[in-house]
């Protein structure tokens, strides 16, 4: 294990799959350098360079070696880099929080985000969805204050999306997914996520993240 290489991650303000990578170098303390791209304008050379298969971001740079895609980078800091683990020991554990993170990924991201994005009816089949999904998602925190215990691990990072990214776009959309009398344990670790000593470096400042979906809502309809 060697973290002499300089780290440094092709980012998007905004982005909760960036963020994601983000938030497990904040967690395994590791330093890097932001680099931020504008993806409303042109992409840059070396984004393109670097992620050529699906030419988004986040992609981390860690000496010469680049590697794209939110969970496998979380899953490469934890391995590349002393500090807390991320994710679980145990291989049932550990089996179970990747099973959690493919949910979120393949199963709850689509119905989260179109509820905010869609209107009428279309609106009301994602909410449906995304409040069912939701009730097995909560389950998964039984009682414990973070995915991963008592400190965000992996399972956490894949979750940052519902931590300040739900209550900022629930705000700018007017609609509300993420209930606290649905879902209050969830609602509690969104709290506590976003609060979280580690992570506040990288959280990005809630007012600039509410002007920004303000500003952008259009894109994202
Ligand atoms: N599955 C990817 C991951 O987990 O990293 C999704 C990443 C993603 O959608 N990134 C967006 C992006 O780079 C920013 S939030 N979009 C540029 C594009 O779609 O061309």
């Amino acid at each position: 294990m060697s973290s002499s290489p300089p780290v440094k991650l092709i980012a998007f303000f905004g982005s909760p799959y960036a963020f994601r990578a983000e938030a497990a170098l904040c967690l395994k303390g590791v330093p890097y350098e932001l680099l931020l791209e504008d993806l409303f304008g042109t992409k840059s050379d070396l984004l393109l360079q670097l992620n050529p298969v699906h030419k988004k971001v986040p992609v981390l740079i860690h000496g010469d070696r680049a590697i794209s895609e939110s969970l496998v980078v979380a899953e490469y800091i934890d391995e590349a880099f002393d500090g807390p683990p991320l994710l679980p020991t145990d291989p049932y554990e550990r089996a179970m929080a990747r099973f959690w993170a493919d949910f979120i990924e393949n199963k709850l991201t689509k119905p989260f985000f179109m509820a905010h994005w869609v209107e009428g009816e279309a609106r009301e089949k994602f909410e449906k969805e995304g409040l069912e999904l939701l009730t097995l998602l909560e389950a998964q925190l039984k009682g414990k204050k973070f995915f991963g215990g008592d400190r965000p691990g992996y399972l956490d990072v894949a979750a940052s999306a519902l931590g300040p990214w739900s209550s900022v776009i629930q705000e700018v959309m007017e609609v509300t997914v993420v209930r606290e009398d649905e879902h209050p344990a969830i609602c509690q670790w969104a709290r506590d996520y976003s609060a979280h000593e580690a992570l506040k470096p990288c959280f990005p400042d809630r007012e600039k993240l509410l002007a920004y979906f303000t500003k952008n809502l259009e894109r994202y309809k």
